[in-house]
């Protein structure tokens, strides 16, 4: 099972600004994270991340036909995205959307997400943990399958 792990603007400065709200590891250390994880569930994943709204929507278009789940944290553009949620419904793969923070006990321009949309699930407020989440939500969907 192969799966995009694709990320917004800004979650590149994890670890180096906001400490309080996002923690003190790095987006290096997110990547390893995912990839260990993935290796013990025997996933395979793609892990991306853009500042660019157009290049987020390029990614999530290049998964179709090659993944069969997506897993984002749009980041600021979970709130503001349109051509995103659009791209996740063109492709319509199985999506599950995490955000470290949780975004419903933040500032209310936060409470909207355009990408739920299109998401299975939302995981939130879990840090790095979410994305582990997220893995094993696709992992059980494997085993089901078998
Ligand atoms: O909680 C999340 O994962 C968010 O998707 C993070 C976004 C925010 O806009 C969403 O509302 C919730 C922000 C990512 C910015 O990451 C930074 C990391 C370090 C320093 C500054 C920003």
């Amino acid at each position: 099972m192969k799966i995009y792990v694709i990320n917004g603007p800004n979650l590149n400065f994890l670890g180096i600004r906001e400490p309080q709200l996002y923690g003190r590891q790095t987006y290096q250390d997110l990547v390893d994270s995912v990839r260990s994880w993935a290796e013990e569930m025997n996933l395979e994943v793609e892990i991306y991340q853009s500042n660019h709204e157009g290049d987020l929507v390029t990614k999530i278009q290049e998964a179709y036909g090659k993944a069969d789940g997506i897993i984002i944290n749009a980041a600021a553009y979970t709130h503001t995205s349109v051509a995103v949620l659009d791209a996740l419904k063109a492709v319509a793969i199985p999506t599950v959307e995490v955000h470290l923070t949780d975004i419903q006990e933040r500032e209310p321009f936060r409470r909207h997400s355009y990408v739920s949309m299109a998401a299975e699930k939302m995981i939130c407020g879990k840090g790095f943990e979410g994305y582990r989440e997220a893995l094993e939500y696709f992992c059980k969907k494997q085993t089901d399958r078998t």
